[in-house]
This record gives structure tokens, C-alpha cells and sequence, in this order.
């Protein structure tokens, strides 16, 4: 259905009206579409109507506001994100991780009040919380938990959610609490297309949803299919409502997405049949759930009890124990980490564990292997260790094949075939040969990396590569190669080539600090290194260094002191160090002598772009460097902070698609000015 006359015949006046139909109309049918899950008309009405206003809106550009559904899809790139002071703190939850503690928590509210103490049972969704606030009716500030005492505008980026209200149906000052999330299904196809571009995937789907609420391209955002359950009415009491229960019916009623699996219980047994039912169909569920909540349901019981300092009395998580799966052990390998410790892996048979396909575990080292008896072809319980990194839990006896046989643990190293050893109380298995290839391409991709000496574009399979074609056998030979040699490697092209040489030389003018922890010695750290540059002033001094000076330095010991005698009475490692002085290493300290204050800055990587107004370029490198901060020419994965200018051009788009965080120049001198 067109519009029933000509755009350039309306009137503004006219227009205004129409379009203000055209919002409601589309805000109503949206609304039912998304939040409601049940459509008032066909799509193609829909599409329609949303044309028409668009169309008007094109026409007559002054009637565009911020909120109207057309500018829902995004498009504005944002400059920063500003902070948001809650006005009324958003607490955390305290939680538990058996019926037991829930049945204390239930005795301490049953002894706090005297009625029946009734709770109001919702599951925990796995996102981020958040917070729109309202005015007459409409939203005004969206904004990310933060500490919790400040959060995050991203009112922008959460107008694009299509489940969030733009305006209400009544002009009502309102601020209600929720989570944002990513479904299952938009996460598996976000980082399903990630992969296939070859970008970094996301660990889960929470961490998806934080990125995407980052975004300063708003359209970023409003592709990744974010979604809402609001669960909490700050101050509901005004709005005559008086229990939890109630405030949900209210919110689905104002047309929130509330989540549907709720109850009010009174006994313990209810909860417990409400927790056992979610824990075993929470992969069933299209969204994430950690937990289930507990919530005293009278609101004027929740006011009477209050908080403690951190979080309110009248509520409680029980937390879902880790998600386990269950597949079948295929083979175990060994891995040789740069100190030469063998590490197993257990290759499984394919499985879903929260979210994700895994086929690999930690086993993490001979001695659990041993003490778990794990077989070949037995069947294995596997979960994930804080949320992310897979490992083998247990092996489920009662299904081992009466053909497994014991494992036995390797005793060469498979790598070099050196024959391992246990040292005195070490648990791990350890390949001491120091000429190990998979020791010594490990030692490499150390000596290439950010806290070390940072070389971009010089990951392990780039070392590997120049290993394995004996362009490399040390690190001294990094500083000898030509671009003839790198263009044997697969996928380098002249840009890559010239970017890797570039990275190589770069390096040579790092801190030695960096140079020292990069060389891999036993038990020296970055710390440790700073601090020992810090005192000696280059390396040098410190390989002729009094050993009871070194160990007489704050927090570095005798372990540490041992180390680096050992390490430097070598003649190979004098002779390293000499080539590495002939390539023009730098080998002395050049960083500060104490170290920067905790601050927004330090140790973060900052790359500057566009015309700044309040400092030069070089003031502001100047004063990021004093912060800790190091400042580098062009955006990575790696970048921290993009500090953007007026005018910025193609920084600013990578940064955006690597999702590198931009913060205005006022920000970034608001951060600046904290430090004091
Ligand atoms: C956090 C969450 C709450 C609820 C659901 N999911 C969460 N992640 C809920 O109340 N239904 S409450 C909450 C908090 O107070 N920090």
C-alpha cells in the first residue's frame, strides 16, 4: 500500500501527523512481533508501513528523532562512551552451589520475617545487566551495570533491540533492570561467520553480548540480534505495585520482554523441583542460563530486610554446577611447552558442552592422568573450567571397554625423542633437551610476544614455518632475515613481508626489559625483568652484577638470582647476546625508574588518529607513555584504545571492525585527570 498521495504534496504539517501515526502503527506490530511473539498483521503490512515512514522521514528530515523505529537499525558511529551514575546503585547477588546453602538462606529470611516467607523463583539469564530509564513515557538512558555505582550510555546501541520499548504506552517516568543477551542461535551464526572471516570467535555468548553493546557503529550492533528479559522495577512500589510477581505481569503489560519461567513458591521442595527441572533443560532453552534467582515476592519484606554493603538481603542465586558432557576418548597428545614440560591433551569424540562443539580437553599433566586411569576408548566426563577452557572431569568407569588397556605414559619426547624425565617434586613430565624443535619454537613465539618483545605478525605458526625452513634457529636470526627468505612463507605478499620486517625492527628499540623477559629465562617473569632492569640499568650490568646485589633486590629471591647465573655462565647464551648487540638490540633500560600508579592506561596499548584540540600528538604520546601506556602506530586485535580526533579515517574503521574500543579525545582527557 503506497502512501494515498505524492510525498512532495504533503504539507510539513501534514507530514508530521502521518508520521506520527506511521510510529505508532509500526511500534505496535513491532512490538507484538518481537516481544509478544505474536504478529498483528502480515510481514508485508509491516514492510509496508515501515517504508512509508521511512520514505516521509526522507522527505521531510526534521521529523526524524532519535527514537522513531526507522533509526532503530543503526548507522550512527558514536565517539566514546560516556559514564552514568546509577541513581540508585546497581547491586550484584549473593549466591550459592548446593540445596544446603539454600536451605540456610531460606532459614535466615524465614527468622528475619514473620509471615510465610514466599519467594518469586526466575531463572538467571547468562548476558549483561542493564538499565533504561524513562520519561513521560520515554526512553531516555540505557546503560551497561559498570561497578555497579557507574555504568556505560549505550543508550544508542541498545535503541536497536528490537524487544526494548522505545515509548510506552503511558507518559510514565520509569526506570526498570534487566539482561541483555545473545540467543544461542544468533551467537553460533555471529561466530560462524566470524570464523569464515578469519575473525576471533567468541568464548560464549555473554561475552558476544558485552562486545556488541560496545559497538560505536550502532548498525554493528543492531546486526547482532541482541535481545532482553527485564526482570526489576526500580522503586515499584510507586506504581502501586507490591509484589515481585506482580512487577513482572506489570513489565510484560508495558510490553518488556519478561522471561515466562517464573513462579512463586512457599517451600523449599517447590524451588528444588524448579531448579532440578531448569538445570536439565537449560540446553533446551533458545537463551543462556547460569542459575536460578530466589527473590522474597513482597516488596515491602524486600525493603524491610535491605542490603548488606554489597548486595540486597531478600535474594539469592543458586548457581548451576558447571555444564558436563559425556564422549569418548579417542587418543591423548603430548604437547612440549617452551620449559620443556610434556603436556597431555585428550582428542574426544565431538560434543556440545554450553554452547560450544569441543574435541579436545586439558588432561593437564602425568600425574592426574595416572591417578584418573584414563584409557583410550574410555568414556569421559568433560566440563569447562571457569566457563571457557574445557577439561577432562572423570572417567565414567562403569562404560569402559573390557578391551582398554592402560595408558602408557610416552617416555621420549615427541618432538625430539629425547628421553624424559621427572625432575624432583614436579609433577610434570619434562623434555630437557635445549635444542628441542617444539621447545624452542615455543621459546620463539615467546621472545615474539606482547609483553615480551612484541612483534607483530610473528605468531607461532609463522615461527614454526621459519623453523622448519631453517630460516631461524634463534632469536638473534629474527634480526637477520631478509624478504627474500619471507617470501617462501606461505601467504606473505609484499604488504605482509614489509609489515613483519617493519615489526622486527621496531623491536629493536624496546626496553631491555622486555628483551629480558623475552629471552625465556627460568623463572624470570616481566615483572621480575622490569625490575631488575630498573635497578641495573641494561643487560650488561646485570650479567657482571654481584649475585647478592640481584638477590637483595625487593621481591626478587635466590630462585630468581640462581636462574640468572645459570643462564648467563653459558657460552652459547654470551655468544646470543653478542649477536643480538651486533644486530642493534637495545640492550638498556628505558623505562621509568618507579613504576606508573594504577590508572585507565596502564599496560594498555593505545594507538592516537584524527586532529586533536587539547594536546599535540606528541604531548599526548608524552603523557600516555608516563602512564604506563605504550603508545603504537596502527590498530590489531591487540590495540586497547583507539583515541580518535576529528577527521579520523581508516584507524577508526579498523578499529570499529576489530571492535577495538574509541574513545573521544574528552575522554580520553577524563581519564587523564583522574590520575592524580
Ligand atoms: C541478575 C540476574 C537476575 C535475573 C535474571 N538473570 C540475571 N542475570 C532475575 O532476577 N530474573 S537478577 C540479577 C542481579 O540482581 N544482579
Amino acid at each position: 500500500m503506497p502512501l494515498p498521495k505524492a510525498i512532495t504534496a504533503y504539507t510539513l504539517a501534514e507530514a508530521t501527523s502521518v508520521v506520527a501515526q506511521l510510529r505508532q502503527q509500526v511500534r505496535q506490530y513491532a512490538q507484538a512481533y518481537y516481544t509478544k511473539d505474536a504478529p498483528l498483521v502480515e510481514d508485508a503490512v509491516y514492510d509496508d508501513l515501515y517504508q512509508q515512514l521511512q520514505q516521509l522521514e526522507a522527505a521531510f528530515p526534521t521529523l526524524i528523532t532519535s527514537d522513531s523505529p526507522t533509526q532503530q537499525v543503526g548507522g550512527t558511529v558514536l565517539a566514546g562512551f560516556s559514564k552514568v551514575t546509577h541513581q540508585e546503585p546497581m547491586l550484584s547477588m549473593g549466591d550459592v552451589f548446593s540445596f544446603g546453602e539454600l536451605a540456610q538462606f531460606d532459614e535466615r529470611m524465614t527468622k528475619a520475617i514473620t509471615r510465610p516467607t514466599e519467594y518469586n523463583v526466575e531463572l538467571k539469564i547468562d548476558g549483561l545487566a542493564i538499565s533504561l530509564r524513562y520519561q513521560a513515557g520515554k526512553l531516555v538512558l540505557g546503560s551497561t551495570r559498570g561497578d555497579g555505582a557507574v555504568g556505560e550510555d549505550v543508550t544508542a546501541n541498545l535503541r536497536t533491540i528490537k524487544s526494548i520499548p522505545q515509548e510506552l504506552a503511558e507518559p510514565i517516568d520509569l526506570e526498570v533492570r534487566g539482561e541483555c543477551y545473545m540467543p544461542k542461535r544468533s551467537f553460533e551464526a555471529l561466530n560462524a561467520e566470524r570464523d569464515r572471516n578469519g575473525e576471533a570467535v567468541f568464548a560464549n555468548p555473554r561475552n558476544a553480548a558485552a562486545g556488541s553493546l560496545r559497538q560505536l557503529d550502532t548498525a554493528t550492533t543492531a546486526k547482532r540480534q541482541l535481545d532482553t528479559f527485564i526482570y526489576t522495577i526500580v522503586d515499584a512500589q510507586r506504581y502501586g505495585i507490591s509484589t515481585q510477581a506482580d512487577a513482572l505481569k506489570q513489565l510484560r503489560q508495558w510490553g518488556f520482554h519478561v522471561n515466562p519461567e517464573a513462579i512463586v513458591a512457599r517451600e523449599l521442595t517447590q524451588i528444588h523441583a524448579f531448579i532440578e527441572k531448569y538445570q536439565s533443560q537449560r540446553d533446551e532453552l533458545p537463551y543462556g542460563i547460569d542459575g536460578v534467582v530466589l527473590k522474597i515476592n513482597q516488596l515491602a519484606l524486600q525493603a524491610e530486610l535491605g542490603n548488606t554493603v554489597k548486595v540486597p538481603r531478600w535474594e539469592i542465586a543458586y548457581k548451576f554446577p558447571p555444564e558436563e558432557a559425556q564422549t569418548i576418548l579417542q587418543a591423548i597428545e603430548w604437547t612440549v611447552g617452551r620449559t620443556g614440560v610434556v603436556t597431555p591433551t585428550a582428542v574426544m569424540d565431538p560434543v556440545t558442552l554450553a554452547g560450544t562443539t569441543v574435541a579436545r580437553a586439558t588432561l593437564h599433566n602425568v600425574d592426574m592422568l595416572r591417578e584418573k586411569d584414563v584409557r583410550i576408548g574410555d568414556t569421559v566426563l568433560i566440563h569447562k573450567a571457569g566457563d571457557i577452557i574445557p577439561e577432562v572431569s572423570q572417567v565414567v568407569l562403569s562404560k569402559r571397554p573390557a578391551t582398554a588397556e592402560p595408558y602408557l605414559v610416552p617416555t621420549t619426547c615427541p618432538s625430539c625423542g629425547s628421553k624424559l624425565i621427572h625432575l624432583a617434586d614436579e609433577v610434570a613430565l619434562r623434555c630437557v633437551n635445549p635444542m628441542c624443535p617444539a621447545q624452542v619454537k615455543e621459546g620463539l613465539t615467546h621472545f615474539a610476544s606482547r609483553n615480551a618483545m612484541d612483534i607483530s605478525g610473528l605468531g607461532p605458526k609463522v615461527i614454526a614455518q621459519l623453523y622448519d625452513r631453517h630460516l631461524i634457529k634463534d632469536v638473534a636470526d629474527l634480526y637477520r632475515l631478509t624478504a627474500t627468505e619471507l617470501a617462501q612463507l606461505d601467504k606473505f605478499k609484499e604488504k605482509s613481508i614489509n609489515n613483519l620486517l617493519a615489526a622486527i625492527q621496531r623491536s629493536k628499540q624496546n626496553s631491555a626489559d622486555k628483551l629480558l623477559f623475552g629471552l625465556g629465562i627460568r623463572n624470570v617473569g616481566a615483572k621480575a625483568a622490569t625490575l631488575l632492569l630498573a635497578h641495573f640499568g641494561s643487560i650488561p650490568a646485570l650479567m657482571q652484577a654481584d649475585p647478592a646485589e640481584v638477590v637483595a633486590i625487593k621481591t626478587i629471591g635466590q630462585t630468581i638470582g640462581d636462574s640468572l647465573t645459570a643462564y648467563f655462565a653459558n657460552d652459547q647464551v654470551q655468544e646470543l647476546i653478542r649477536e643480538l648487540t651486533a644486530a642493534g638490540v637495545n640492550l638498556n633500560y628505558l623505562g621509568r625508574l618507579t613504576e606508573a600508579q594504577d590508572n585507565f592506561f596502564k599496560n594498555k596499548k593505545v594507538v592516537l588518529t584524527g586532529k586533536l584540540v587539547h594536546y599535540t600528538r606528541s604531548e599526548l604520546t608524552q603523557k600516555l607513555s608516563d602512564l604506563g601506556a605504550q603508545v603504537v602506530g596502527s590498530v590489531s586485535a591487540k590495540t586497547d584504545y583507539l583515541i580518535a580526533g576529528a577527521d579520523a579515517g581508516s584507524k577508526l574503521t579498523k578499529a570499529q571492525q576489530l571492535q577495538v574500543p574509541v574513545l573521544t579525545e574528552d575522554a580520553a582527557q577524563q581519564y587523564l585527570n583522574e590520575v592524580k
